[in-house]
């Protein structure tokens, strides 16, 4: 029997787990009690890494389509089949004409993480779209105005805070978002026993509402308003206090200029928390000795979902929170993290805009487009037209509003290639399937959460198991990918490829230094994503730079860490953090005060008798986990959530089928009454709908669910940040 480690890559709370196995057989699977990260958590979706890593759907060759069937073939039937057909377009219709798609699970992959740069770059496509703008992209663009680097988000420092106030967050089930944070529930009890308060604000009370001291329901989609109330408030009474963050602002007096129009008492009504209410969080969040405001995709799938998140921080600062033990505080990741590179408390700080969306106009924003865009990109004729898609560990067909028009429009191209662990209702649009490795056979190492964590910390997972004799890491099919784009065929050699992308980006980065480093590097006799982690992590902010800095950190040292290495609670960084061109954290940045005239409009507008939410669960995440057997089973949860006054009002029966419309969309679910819904609001979950033809994931299929998508419009955006309205849409419903 061995023992390996892996940190779970289902999501963001990325526990250390120990998996037990012999002869190349999972044995069983718990939390690692000595990871100095997660010491030993674990939730449900741990144990389904077996269920994973058996599963008979999930794909272990390629798949091409010939005559519309999915066949089996090689990996070198595989490439050659790309090497045939996506070059033509490249070279007839140029970059824009390939787009890629990224999905969740991307993050939860180094090799995924770290060579999508390179294929991106060898396209030269503008169309690059993922589920940022489904889920946290106006979060990255607040922050990125505010302290000058997209993922410099500021964290709750949970284990040393005294009032912790989430708004559209449920960490209890999600395990957290934009921070991570094992064991949120054991946390938040530690947090309450030591006197501290946990407040909920949720159109739904929540897992997490539950288990807090005060809930408090809200309108979805006027979390703005609640906001801006809250801050008036902080002005209006005394309360704002910046303690040592003074000094480091700019942008106090137009931020208070601006939410000056909105007292509590102005925005009760709309956002549907009383105005003492409002006033009363103000003074706690004021009050307390240490606090942290955390808001999460409640607040950023929403027509304001920029501004929210502005707010959000803003209030932080305004607290004299920002920055400081038991507030929000900066993580300092051990590799790969902008905001310790370059030159430290000041910087170019973030542009959007620098190009657009063809059709509608759309800004870029942090090098992507919405991915509510991508369809109608894919319909519209004329030059930059997409006529082929790569897609990488996502499934929009489910997972974007409207995946009905989406899924019209993937029959529409030339050519799609999906990178993907099942023929799923996105993959089987594809034209060749690649598929992945399951994570029990790949090295992990936390590229973007470790960028988000309550404590600095360093982990690494070497592969659990061997890989079947040539089967690709997934880095050396983005490699592979890379050399077809860049016309080197698909025989090429990925490995002098690897070797000069790295020395261009050494050389643009280490100047003189580069073939000093390029030398070590070789004799490390890393390959591919491994050699980019040992070169983060040794010319990190831990780091050993290449000898220099005795007993810094390298990925030996990792390595010989299975547990990984705690590198302390979080530590204030301001101004050192900043990359604004100010060297200030900016309060009042125009583009945000320019989008409150919109705020301005709709203060008065009435709230629709129905309005549909999601909701996650802890047994299944986004859309792929429904083929998992220990997932699976159990009372079916894709229902639709309603308030006793509304199943009464629209004569619903709980267990019975209802009809949820949105105009000429619907879908019908199973009703289930429940006071835990606010008035007014119905909550579907998402991820469902697995009824579509021509996919291969059976146990998923048995048990479909609605997809709630269908019902959502793909045209409605957050301006800014072009992240899809997913909160709060007008729905009727009637017994079905
Ligand atoms: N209405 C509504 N819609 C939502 C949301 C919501 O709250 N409400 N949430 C949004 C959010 S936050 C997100 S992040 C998105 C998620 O939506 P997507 O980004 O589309 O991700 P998933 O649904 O998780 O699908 C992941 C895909 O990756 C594949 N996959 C899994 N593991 C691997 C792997 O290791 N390698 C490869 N190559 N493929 C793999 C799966 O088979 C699946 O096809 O959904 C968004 N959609
Ligand atoms: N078990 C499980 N864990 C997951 C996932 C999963 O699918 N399942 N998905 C992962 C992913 S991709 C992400 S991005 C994270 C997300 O992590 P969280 O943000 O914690 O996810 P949710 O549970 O969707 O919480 C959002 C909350 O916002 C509320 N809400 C909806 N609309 C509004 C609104 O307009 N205003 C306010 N204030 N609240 C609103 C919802 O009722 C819900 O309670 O979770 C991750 N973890
Ligand atoms: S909480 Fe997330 S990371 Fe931890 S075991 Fe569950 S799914 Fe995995
Ligand atoms: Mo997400």
């Amino acid at each position: 029997m061995t023992i390996s480690h892996r940190i779970c890559p289902f999501c963001e709370a990325a526990c250390g787990l120990e998996i037990q196995h012999e002869d190349g057989q999972l044995q069983h699977i718990r939390g690692d009690a000595a990871d100095v990260f997660s010491a030993g958590f674990l939730c449900p979706k741990a144990v389904a890494l077996k269920d994973l890593h058996e599963d008979r759907d999930r794909l272990r060759t390629p798949l091409i389509k010939r005559d519309g069937q999915f066949v089996p073939a090689s990996w070198d039937e595989a490439w050659a089949e790309i090497e045939r057909r996506l070059p033509p377009i490249l070279a007839r219709d140029g970059g824009d004409a390939v787009a890629t798609v990224l999905g969740n699970p991307v993050a939860h992959k180094m090799g995924l993480m770290l060579y999508f740069p390179r294929l991106a770059k060898a396209l030269g496509t503008r169309n690059m779209y993922s589920a940022s703008t489904l889920d946290q992209l106006p979060k990255m663009l607040s922050c990125g105005l505010m302290f000058g680097q997209f993922l410099s988000v500021p964290v709750p420092d949970i284990e040393r805070c005294d009032y912790l106030l989430v708004i559209g967050g449920n960490p209890m089930v999600s395990n957290g978002s934009m921070w991570t944070v094992p064991d949120f529930r054991g946390k938040a009890k530690a947090l309450r026993a030591r006197g501290g308060k946990l407040v909920v604000v949720d159109p739904r009370r929540t897992e997490t509402a539950t288990a807090a001291d005060a809930h408090h329901f809200i309108r979805p989609g006027a979390d703005v308003f609640f906001l801006l109330g809250l801050a008036h408030t902080l002005f209006d009474e005394g309360l704002a206090k910046l303690g040592a963050l003074e000094s480091h602002v700019a942008g106090l007096d137009a931020l208070r200029e601006a939410v000056a129009p909105y007292p509590a008492e102005a925005v009760a009504v709309r956002c549907g928390i009383e105005a003492a209410t409002i006033r009363t969080l103000a003074r706690e969040l004021a009050a307390a000795p240490r606090a942290a405001l955390y808001g999460r995709i409640g607040t950023c799938t929403q027509l304001y979902g920029t501004l929210s998140s502005w707010l959000i921080d803003a209030i932080n600062v305004l607290t004299g929170n920002l920055d400081r033990e038991g507030g929000v505080m900066f993580p300092k990741a051990a590799a790969f993290a902008g905001n310790t590179r370059g030159k430290p408390g000041a910087g170019r700080g973030v542009v959007t805009g620098r190009y657009r969306s063809r059709v509608s106009g759309a800004p870029e924003v942090s090098g992507e487009l919405p991915i509510t865009c991508l369809a109608e990109e894919i319909e519209t004729s004329g030059p930059g037209q997409v006529k082929a898609l790569i897609a990488i560990a996502g499934n929009p067909v489910l997972s974007a509003p409207n995946g009905a028009r989406l899924a019209a429009a993937l029959d529409q191209l030339e050519f799609m290639v999906s990178m993907d662990i099942y023929l799923n209702e996105t993959s089987r649009h594809a034209d060749v399937i690649l598929p992945g490795v399951s994570p029990l056979e790949d090295s992990h190492y936390d590229v973007s959460f470790t960028q988000l964590s309550h404590r600095n910390h360093a982990r690494y997972s070497p592969p659990v198991l061997a890989r079947a004799d040539g089967l690709p890491d997934e880095w050396e099919s983005l490699l592979r990918l890379t050399a077809i784009a860049k016309g080197l065929g698909a025989q090429a050699d990925i490995d002098a490829l690897d070797d000069e992308l790295l020395e261009e980006d050494l050389s643009k980065a280490a100047g003189e230094a580069a073939p000093l480093l390029m030398a070590a590097l070789k004799q490390s006799g890393l390959r591919g994503a491994e050699r980019l982690l040992e070169l983060g992590l040794r010319t990190g902010p831990y780091g050993d730079q290449f000898g220099r800095v005795p007993n810094g950190l390298s990925l030996a040292k990792l390595r010989a860490a299975p547990s990984g290495i705690d590198l302390g609670a979080l530590q204030p960084r301001i101004p050192e953090a900043l990359r604004t061109p100010s060297g200030k954290i900016e309060l009042a940045p125009a583009m945000l005060l320019e989008d409150l005239a919109r705020v301005a409009t709709d203060l008065q507008a009435e709230a629709p008798p129905l309005v549909i939410i999601g909701r996650r669960q802890l047994r299944s995440n986004n859309s792929w986990m429904h083929n998992l057997p220990v997932l699976a089973k159990g009372a079916f949860r894709c229902t639709a959530l309603v308030h006793p006054d509304d199943a009464a009002r629209l004569g619903l029966q709980d267990g019975a089928r209802a009809e949820i419309r949105n105009g000429t969309r619907r879908v019908t679910a199973q009703v289930e009454v429940s006071d835990e819904m606010m008035r007014g609001v119905v909550s579907l979950p998402h991820g469902w709908g697995h009824d579509l033809p021509g996919t291969q994931t059976s146990l998923a299929a048995e048990r479909p669910g609605a997809n709630l998508n269908l019902l959502l419009d793909e045209t409605l955006r957050d301006p800014l940040s072009g992240n899809a309205v997913l909160s709060g849409i007008a729905v009727e419903m009637t017994p079905a």
